[in-house]
């Protein structure tokens, strides 16, 4: 393996070696819009993590925009990562997101045996659709593709619709009490994933609850104002903050925390600034916060 230290400013003014951490983001990479890599990558970066790409697609905007080039990367996936199998390459921590075809999932699952150790961290984003909806890209295949996936997983970030989906639950009205969260949690979590929060449920038209599950453990809520409409890249915005608290040492709870209330903060900006929805979030402002 390749093991780095770096100087790091100890209390006493004089310097430490620490050993730096490696996340590998298997996303897209978008140029205009502020999702996937373009957000993961500054943010685990604020957070001393360095992130190491791996392209899923190439895009101009993303797919919000009446407009956008693509360029699904599937095909050279294997060739980019066989570098990293030839160098011997391990991660601290791998986290994937929006995935276009079955094969990509396999790529993943593959990507995870090879380069997983006993201490990595997982963080599947299982970003499959919206408000009962799947994405129209999202196959009966690729959903049975996807529950081999999140197996994997040491953390999982689904909302209400992709965690009835990997359930095969019935979304009905969106409505679910606390009980039948913390059950369909619970069946999840035995296929794998230790901690789950259910992301963005709305919560009585003004607020927005994350439900947080870690095995054996009691169930927490973490509870944010609504604050104008949803916009594109929250949940990117969202992961990538709880791997990287999460990697730093920080408990499942206060990662959750953090990164919903750094995502309120950089949304209140946005709508402060009239910043168009599917112009994502203004996360640059507050970077500093981020800082450990
Ligand atoms: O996570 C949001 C996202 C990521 N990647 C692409 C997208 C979107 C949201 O629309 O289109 C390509």
């Amino acid at each position: 393996m390749i093991y780095f230290t770096v100087d790091i400013e100890a209390e006493n003014g004089g310097k430490i070696k620490m050993y730096q951490k490696k996340m590998a983001l298997i996303n897209d990479v978008t140029g205009f819009g502020r999702c996937s890599i373009a957000v993961m990558a500054p943010i685990i970066s604020a957070m001393k993590i360095q992130a190491v790409t791996i392209p899923t697609a190439i895009l101009s905007t993303h797919t919000q925009f009446p407009e956008f080039f693509f360029d699904d990367y599937t095909p050279k996936m294997r060739d980019y990562i066989q570098t990293y199998k030839n160098i011997n390459m391990e991660f601290d921590g791998i986290a994937t997101g929006f995935l276009g075809s079955k094969e990509q999932v396999d790529i993943v699952i593959d990507f995870i045996e090879t380069f997983k150790t006993d201490k990595s961290v997982i963080l599947i984003d299982p970003v499959m659709g919206d408000y009962g909806e799947l994405y129209k890209t999202y196959t009966p295949e690729m959903c049975e593709k996807m529950k081999t996936l999140v197996e994997y997983a040491n953390i999982l970030t689904p909302n209400l619709t992709e965690l009835c989906t990997l359930l095969g639950v019935d979304y009905g009205n969106g409505k679910f009490s606390t009980d039948a969260l913390h059950d369909m949690c619970q069946e999840l979590s035995q296929k794998g994933p230790e901690h789950i929060v259910v992301t963005g449920i709305p919560f009585h038209k003004k607020q927005i609850m994350n439900y947080i599950y870690s095995k054996d453990e009691d169930p927490q809520i973490v509870m944010v104002d609504r604050i104008g409409e949803d916009r594109s890249g929250t949940g990117d915005v969202i992961s990538s903050v709880i791997s990287g608290m999460y990697m730093n040492g920080h408990t499942f709870y206060d990662s959750v925390r953090k990164a919903a209330e750094f995502a309120s903060k950089c949304i209140k900006y946005c709508e402060d600034n009239k910043v168009p929805s599917h112009w994502g979030l203004c996360f640059e402002m507050y970077m500093k916060d981020l800082i450990e």
